[in-house]
């Protein structure tokens, strides 16, 4: 498969790599990666919703400032690349039409759910990141790892990994983090752009909503609850809520931790466990997830779902 995947790279004449929806550091890096290999004939699109500002300390990848957006991409491909995409969904508007008009499609990922919707589908599911399953796909095909390439690599495994502490982290991870780190990348020049530039709005958002935060079940349960209200204040983005749920499961006897977010279509809620399976919650309510995040949307105001939520969970404990 690798070798068809370089093959149809190779005769290309004008690829385009297309990156997830909201996109984050794996498949922004994965992609930055992938055009450093491909070089000048390849196009990076970068998909953007509305209520989605582009992580901006990413900028610092090659070729990410040049990447294309919805508004200025007009060129015709001959294949496409969707790097980090787990489903066909993850592709929105114009990437979906120019995904299926392509002669040539190619998926690289490594969620367990992706079925492949490609005509070539790369896909090691488990694995701790798309930058992962990239970087062994160029060693197997003894292609050699850039400078370039290892930045936008490193930046990828980094931050999926959540610096290295996720449990798909492995010894093969941190081999390959040796490797890049021998290229001669600055691995904490890395870590600081990707961590120490967020706005300044979302940390006081963040900080309000873990210094309201309630306790509950022997403080066994930790919820805090994000109304319309305060994502007026702080004009949150929803990439602002990202983090919360982890910093209360962080702390001490807390083996469940609750956000839920007030939203058009009712309350999303995002769940972390330490040990009790996060799935089993959200399955109650038509949601689902991995043992220790899960995440389930509530069809009720805000302080019922509360209610709801914390009466199943009060069974399970
Ligand atoms: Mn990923």
């Amino acid at each position: 498969m690798e070798r068809e995947i370089l093959d149809t790279i190779n005769k290309s004449l004008h690829p385009l790599i297309i990156t997830h929806i909201n996109p984050d550091g794996d498949t922004l890096g994965s992609a930055s990666a992938m055009k450093s290999f491909i070089g000048d004939k390849a196009d990076i699109l970068i998909q953007i919703e509305d209520n989605f500002n582009f992580p901006s300390s990413y900028s610092f990848l090659p070729y990410i400032n040049s990447a294309k957006n919805f508004s200025n991409i007009t060129d015709e491909y001959d294949l496409i690349i969707a790097l980090d995409i787990a489903s066909i969904d993850r592709m929105i508007g114009h990437a979906r039409e120019i995904f299926d008009k392509a002669k040539n499609t190619i998926v690289i990922d490594h969620h367990k759910t992706n079925k492949g919707y490609a005509k070539l589908n790369h896909i090691r599911g488990g694995i701790s990141s798309t930058g992962e399953v990239l970087y062994d796909f160029f060693k197997s095909l003894n292609i050699e790892v850039t400078k370039e390439m290892a930045i936008g690599l490193y930046a990828a495994i980094l931050t999926d990994t959540g610096c290295f502490k996720y449990e798909s982290t492995t010894s093969h991870t941190f081999e390959i983090a040796s490797e890049l780190s021998k290229i001669g990348i600055n691995i904490s020049e890395i870590a600081d752009l990707c961590y120490t530039n967020k706005p300044k709005n979302l940390i006081l958002f963040q900080n309000n909503l873990v210094s309201n935060a309630q306790f509950c079940l022997d403080d066994k349960v930790s919820y805090t609850l994000i109304s319309e209200e305060i994502l007026r204040k702080y004009n949150a983005k929803d990439e602002y809520t990202e983090g919360i749920c982890e910093t209360l499961r962080s702390i001490k006897n807390v083996e469940i931790a609750f956000v839920l977010k007030e939203t058009q279509t009712g309350v999303k809620v995002s769940i972390r466990t330490k040990n009790v399976d996060a799935t089993q919650i959200a399955q109650k309510f038509n949601g689902g997830g991995h043992k220790r995040a899960a995440g389930c949307t509530i069809k009720l105001k805000l302080n019922q779902a509360l209610e709801v939520l914390l009466r199943e969970t009060k069974k399970i404990l």
